[in-house]
């Protein structure tokens, strides 16, 4: 027997346009959960959008034989600088697929240690500024986490070098990203919308024409320089042929690529390890077991770089980035659309079409799976244990299926290092007992967030080469 899906009061005509703070819809659309429940509706100006947040309900949204992803709103006006890249493209794309068997290969486990260097490369010049820091210095935290997230995706991406350490404001690129980011988010397809915002629609317009360009002249140039084997992901991009197909990929598609591992890739890793780096400070029980794993494995010569081995034996760091991702998943909300009309949970009509939303921080918060206190920051929800016993739809911080996160491993590889690195170096303080105020984009990170670090007493420095240069010291 069918029953309706809850749905907060709307207003004539416009439904439920208002009834969430687009400021804050994340947060917004959280406390909805709390009143309606794991499942609710809201009329948004007569177009239907089922929000989807108890584990068990998520489990049938996540039945790839029945749902597929779906690019709307915010997500589809981004296709004017990510085009049919992997994350805007369509399920039914010819491209999705090509794309996504060409650069499997260049995410996989495997590829990981090739990028280490260069990750370790960017890291090392995060871990400089901070020592080099006065006691008076504070530390903005998610700036600087973009700063080292998207230098990372740049050199490992492309060999392009953003040199965000180097500078106070960010590269030209970057800002041109972050005004079409917030452009594109903010136009919500309302009638005469464009009359008012002409300026910034032109801007718009113009910040994509550069981006585009910049993108388009680095592929001409790795192209006309060819040779050696495959050391980023264009060159895998370039060389790459889809094993099913045979096809490679076109040069504007390569260039929607780039520009969405720069989108995907930067705001969600960095997001990640401010939110981390909040956790840690607030609970000092879980910070010192961090410090013991990492100085256990790392030891306390920082002049001595993470090894892949090393990285792959601190499982408790990956539990506590885990456990923030739970938290905050900083992509908060996966869109999918049933292929027919559906029913799930045995009662709720979901007719073919139709954008269904899985919220994904209130999904982490499901009681039924993550015990009465979900607010709790608890690395120990990652134990083995802890993991087989849980449905695998209660945690989806990367998507699902074959739309999943291409990019998990590499951020998780990335993230494992610097806290690491950060571990090793720096007693952390948070001189400001922050209060945790989110902030919304495309993704969410804590906004206003300063802190101040430290190098610890007990460091110790002295790497191969200095080794080496003592011993030829006291060479005869
Ligand atoms: C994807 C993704 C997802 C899904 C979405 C949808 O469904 O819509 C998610 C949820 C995610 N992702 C998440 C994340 C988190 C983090 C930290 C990250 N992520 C990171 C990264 C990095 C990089 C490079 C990336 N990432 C990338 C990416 C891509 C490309 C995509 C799309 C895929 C397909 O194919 O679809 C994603 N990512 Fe991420």
């Amino acid at each position: 027997l069918l029953e309706p899906i809850p749905q907060p009061p709307g207003k004539p005509l416009i439904g439920n346009a208002v009834t969430v703070d687009s400021a804050r819809m994340i947060q917004s659309l959280m406390e909805l959960a709390d009143e309606y429940g794991p499942i609710f509706k809201l009329d948004m100006m007569g177009t239907p959008i089922i929000m989807v947040s108890g584990a068990d309900l998520v489990a049938e949204v996540c039945d790839e034989k029945r749902f597929d992803k779906t690019v709307r709103g915010p997500l589809k006006r981004l296709r004017l600088i990510a085009g049919d890249g992997l994350f805007t493209g369509d399920t039914q794309d010819p491209n999705w697929s090509k794309a996504h068997h060409i650069l499997l290969p260049s995410f996989s486990q495997k590829a990981m240690g090739g990028y280490l260097p260069m990750m370790t490369d960017i890291a090392n010049q995060l871990m400089m500024k901070w020592e080099r820091l006065n006691t008076d210095d504070v530390i903005d935290v998610p700036k600087d986490m973009i700063r080292l997230t998207l230098d990372t995706i740049g050199v490992c991406g492309f060999g392009y070098r953003f040199n965000s350490f180097y500078r106070e404001d960010f590269h030209p690129f970057i800002e041109a990203l972050n005004r079409t980011l917030g452009t594109t988010l903010n136009m919500r397809g309302i009638p005469g919308e464009k009359l008012f915002k002409g300026d910034q629609i032109k801007q718009l317009h113009r910040d994509a024409a550069y981006m585009n360009n910049l993108v388009d002249e680095i592929i001409r140039e790795r192209r006309s320089q060819g040779g050696g084997g495959p050391e980023d992901l264009l060159d895998f991009m370039l060389s790459g042929r889809d094993a099913v197909t045979g096809e490679r990929l076109s040069d504007e598609n390569i260039r929607y690529q780039i520009n969405t591992f720069l989108i995907a890739g930067h705001e969600t890793t960095s997001g990640l390890l401010s939110f981390t780096l909040y956790y840690l400070l607030k609970n000092r029980d879980v910070l010192k077991r961090a410090y013991a794993e990492v100085d256990e494995v790392l030891g306390r010569n920082i002049d001595r770089a993470p090894t892949l081995p090393e990285i792959g034996r601190l499982p408790y760091i990956r539990a506590i980035l885990s456990e923030a991702l739970r938290l905050w998943p900083t992509a908060p909300a996966l869109g999918l659309a049933p292929y027919k009309d559906e029913i799930i949970g045995g009662k709720y009509a979901i007719p073919k079409g139709t954008f269904t939303t899985v919220l994904i921080p209130s999904l982490h918060r499901d009681a039924s799976e993550w015990g009465n206190d979900p607010e709790q920051f608890n690395p120990d929800h990652f134990t083995p244990e802890a993991e087989a016993a849980r449905n695998p739809a209660a945690y989806k911080p990367f998507g699902n299926g074959q739309r999943a996160c291409i990019g998990r491993q590499f951020a998780i590889q990335e993230s494992i290092l610097v806290l690491g690195m950060i571990l090793q170096r720096f007693d952390l303080f948070d001189h400001t007992d922050y209060q945790l105020d989110i902030k919304e984009t495309l993704s969410i990170k804590p906004d206003e967030f300063f802190i101040k670090a430290r190098l610890r007493d007990d460091v110790e420095r002295g790497g191969a080469d200095a080794a080496l240069d003592n011993a030829a010291g006291e060479m005869p």
